[in-house]
């Protein structure tokens, strides 16, 4: 099962789509286990925010990561050969005020020319109550925006960045409400943010970002923050964009890619 025609037509228009089912009930309350053994190792105010790039350790991440559903749309929007770029973990509980600011997620990362998408795989049900993602459909169409500090306590983001957003464009942002188990895909330069956990459901998300391989990193690198990339090929080939490669942590699932070896 991969895309059909009107979902990437739509992708290339707004930069979003959400309810794209990816595992079964079952499959996403085996995963959810997951999550909760992990949370009860390292804690809530941990888990929260500050889970980067565990698909190298924690093999149900990386299980989402290379889900070949997840792969095979990514692979209908950005081509055959296509990086894992990194993985980084949503989770808001509540009631609390802790919330993500308008933000794009390019502006940061150092990466040229700007194509990169994110399944967000929701491990708890979420919704507008518990503070789904919104997603502003596109109007900056590659187009990076100038950030800011927010001035609001509580932003999740790593740098407290927050852009813009005029009262129209917040008025249309889509609701990503998802059931367990499902993905929502943004575009890296859409405009997107949650708003506050206001019930005692946790709302936890893993966030797996995707570039395809000919996408180069920057001299410099992310800015303003500690992350370094290492990406992973899932499929196709690598383009020898200057990234150095990591191998995979754990075998890719059946049928997760037909990948060549990294060089
Ligand atoms: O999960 C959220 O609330 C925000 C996610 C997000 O900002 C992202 O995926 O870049």
């Amino acid at each position: 099962m991969s895309l059909t025609s009107a979902q990437i037509e739509q992708y290339q228009r707004t930069g979003v789509l959400t309810g794209i089912r990816i595992d079964t009930e079952a499959e996403a309350a085996d995963l959810r286990k997951e999550f909760d053994r992990l949370e009860q190792e390292a804690g809530r105010e941990f888990v929260q925010i500050k889970l980067f790039d565990r698909h190298f350790e924690q093999r149900f991440i990386w299980d989402i990561a290379s889900h070949p559903r997840i792969l095979d749309c990514v692979e209908a929007l950005y081509g055959p050969d296509i990086l894992l770029l990194a993985t980084h973990v949503f989770c808001k509980y509540g009631p609390n005020e802790k919330f993500v600011a308008w933000h794009q997620d390019l502006t940061y990362w150092g990466l040229e020319p700007l194509e990169e998408v994110t399944a967000w795989y929701a491990i708890d049900d979420s919704h507008r109550e518990n503070g789904c993602m919104q997603v502003i459909p596109r109007r900056h169409h590659n187009q990076l925006l100038d950030h800011g500090k927010s001035d609001r306590p509580g932003n999740l983001l790593s740098v407290n960045q927050e852009t813009r957003v005029s009262e129209e464009d917040a008025a249309s942002a889509i609701d990503c409400v998802l059931n367990a188990g499902e993905i929502s895909l943004h575009e890296g330069t859409t405009v997107h943010g949650s708003l506050p956990n206001r019930t005692i459901s946790r709302r936890c998300g893993v966030t797996v970002r995707y570039i395809p391989a000919h996408v180069r990193p920057l001299a410099d690198g992310p800015i303003g923050t500690e992350m370094k990339w290492q990406p992973i090929l899932m499929r196709g080939k690598y383009h020898n964009t200057g990234f150095k490669l990591a191998p995979a942590p754990f075998p890719l699932r059946d049928n997760a890619s037909r990948p060549a070896t990294p060089t």
